[in-house]
Formats: structure tokens, sequence, C-alpha cells
């Protein structure tokens, strides 16, 4: 497969700027939410003919340079025994959550119970020329959500464990680690060509937590694929602020959040780590001529960079105009 994006992520793309955006198959395109419409969310998670419809809608539509796959951090929760249900304007609910060490006598299933992802995989491919991508939650994230029992601004139950039971707390990381790392597995012996992992929590950290309670986590999920040779890409809100801790975990790449210029990140990480990102998605809402500009400007930093992918610096908002999305793509496009 030629892929501007994979030859990105190992640094020697000599040719276009690729572009894919964080999720891109979601509630901003008009196709999904009429999708939608007639399914709950996890029950599409769970039709491999759906997560493929949904994968390939942002292709179908835009020609993204890479795809990702339709699914949730929030499905390896199965594995624990936890359901998750999402509720219009709550987000998840996760149910009896997770409150102390007590808590921790869970029985693990594999990866393989979730087959209907790694079947889904497998229709997506036959469909699509393009680089997929994979992903987990990073084991914070995933273990903030187990806690909490749903979205939460602070993450206060998650803290106080942390501070009041470390040792519990790690094993906990522990236990999703694992869990993740046998998830990816069966996401690239399906047929992923890049994985990435989404620790959207860690800006809650200071710089030492994170290094105790993120790096070494994201660390062993990235020596642990090491073996299969496919790219990983490591996402945090705040990785501008975490960006030295995350190039020491290794991964081949860092989607980097909209705090800092990405020229900036390249000096000081050196050349060869892939960077992605990182215009704020709220530009999408400004005129066609202030995303134009905003484009021009990251293009213009990055110009000749062979490890730049283009993307924002979190995911596309659900009101996003699909209109701007197609004036970013043909901004991108047209750049010489
Ligand atoms: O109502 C609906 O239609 C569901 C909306 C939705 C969608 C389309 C959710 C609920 N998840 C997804 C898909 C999804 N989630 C993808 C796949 C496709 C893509 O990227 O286009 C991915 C990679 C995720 C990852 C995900 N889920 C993250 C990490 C990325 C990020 O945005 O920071 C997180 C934090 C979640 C949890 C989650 N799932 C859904 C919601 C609304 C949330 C966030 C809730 C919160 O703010 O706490």
């Amino acid at each position: 497969m030629s892929s501007s994006f994979l030859d990105a992520l190992r640094c020697q793309n000599r040719g276009k700027v690729p572009i894919w955006l964080m999720r891109q198959a979601g509630r901003y395109l008009p196709e999904y939410r009429e999708l939608r419409s007639q399914y709950e969310f996890i029950s599409m998670c769970h039709r491999p003919d759906l997560i493929a419809k949904v994968t390939l809608m942002p292709i179908e539509r835009f020609d993204m340079d890479a795809a990702i796959l339709f699914s949730d951090i929030l499905i390896i929760l199965e594995l624990l025994g936890r359901n998750v249900r999402f509720e219009e304007g709550k987000g998840p609910i996760i149910d009896r959550p997770l409150q102390g060490a007590e808590d921790l006598h869970l029985t693990i299933k594999s990866a393989e119970h979730l087959s209907f992802v790694a079947e889904g995989i497998e229709r997506i491919k036959e469909g699509c020329n393009k680089p997929l991508i994979g992903f987990c939650g990073g084991p914070f994230t995933v273990a903030s959500y187990l806690i909490e029992g749903g979205s939460s601004r602070e993450l206060t139950k998650t803290k106080k464990w942390m501070f009041q039971d470390r040792e519990s707390f790690l094993r906990l990381l522990q236990i999703i680690t694992d869990i993740n790392i046998d998830y990816l597995k069966l996401q690239i012996k399906a047929g992923v060509d890049a994985v990435q992992i989404f620790d959207s929590w860690a800006h809650v950290l200071s710089s030492h937590h994170f290094a105790l309670f993120c790096k070494p986590y994201l660390e062993k999920i990235v020596q642990a694929l090491s073996s299969t040779g496919i790219p990983i890409i490591l996402f945090c809100r705040g990785s501008s602020f975490f960006a030295k801790s995350l190039a020491e975990a290794h991964p081949q790449a860092i989607s980097f959040d909209w705090m800092a210029p990405l020229a900036c990140h390249r000096s000081s990480l050196g050349s060869h780590i892939a960077l992605q990102g990182n215009l704020d998605p709220h530009v999408l809402f400004g005129t066609k001529e202030l995303i134009e500009q905003e484009a021009l400007s990251l293009l213009e930093q990055m110009r000749g960079d062979p490890g730049f992918i283009f993307g924002l610096g979190h995911g596309v908002l659900p009101k996003t105009p699909i209109e701007s999305v197609q004036i970013l793509l043909d901004r991108v496009r047209s750049f010489v």
C-alpha cells in the first residue's frame, strides 16, 4: 500500500501532506446522524457491517488519507463485565463503577470476546485501500471512566483513589494496560495499519503525576506492540506540556494539542518522531478565509517536514459545519 500517511509515520514522506481528523467518523456527518437515528450507539459498535459503514463514511465523502475504526475506547469495559450505555447529552454511563481496591477482584475476559471488532476491521480492509487506524484509550483515561461512572470535569473520585491508595490504583492501571495490549493485538491481527492511543484526560495531571500514572503504561503498550512493526501514535490533551515525557515512551508519532506551534515541538524533539496535529478544532467554526489562513500558517510552518501529518489538536466537534471540513481539505491538498 503506498500511503503518504504511513510514510509520514516513518518520517519518510516526500509527497503531499497527509490529512485525517480525529473523530472524523462521527456526529458532524449528516450520513452518520441519519444512520444513528435508527440504532443505539453501543449496538452500532457491535455490528461489523455498521462498523465498516461508518468507518468508510469520511473516506467516501472526503477521501481522507487514513480511516479510523468506528468504535469507542470504552468497548473494552465489556471484558471487565461492565456495561456501558450512552445517553443523549450525558455521554457514557458505566454500571457499577469501581470504588476502591476491594472492587479489583475482576473476572477478565480475553479480547476474543470483541471478535465483532475484528470482523469489522476485516470488512473495512476488503472495501478500502486507505490505511486503517485502530485505537484504544490510555489506561489512565479508561480508569477514570470506570471510577467516575461516566464523564466528569475534575476526576475527583479518580484522584481521591490515586492519592489515597496508590498501590491499588497502579494495579488497576496495569489491568487496563494488559487488556488494551490484548485488544490492540486483536486489531493488528485483523489488519489495522497503525494504532493511536487516546489518553484524553491526562491534562488533569501535573507533569510529575503524568510521569507516574500515564507515561509508564503508555510505554508498556508501545513496548508490547513493538515486535508487530505497527506504528503507534500517542495522543493526550496536554500533549504540548507532556511532549518530552510522551517522546520518552518511544512512539512513532505524537498527536499534539494546539497549545504550542508544531515547529517548536519539532525543534525540541528532533527529527526521528512523526508529529500530528494541531489546528484548534474550533477554527472550523470560522469563515472560509479564516480556515484557509490558519491551515496555511500550519502548512508553512511544517513545510517539507517528512514526518508531518496534518490534523486537529482534538476531535472534530459534533456541530462542525460539514463545508468547513471540505474547505480545510481543499486548502491542505492544494498546498505545494
Ligand atoms: O451519540 C453518538 O452517536 C455517539 C458519539 C460517539 C462516537 C461517534 C461516541 C461516544 N464515541 C464515538 C466514536 C469514537 N470514540 C471513535 C471512533 C471514530 C472517530 O474517531 O471518528 C473514537 C476514536 C473514540 C474515542 C473516544 N471515546 C475518546 C478519545 C478521543 C477524544 O475525543 O478525546 C473518548 C474520551 C471517548 C469517550 C466517549 N465516547 C463517546 C463520547 C461522547 C465520549 C466522551 C465523553 C466525555 O466527554 O467524557
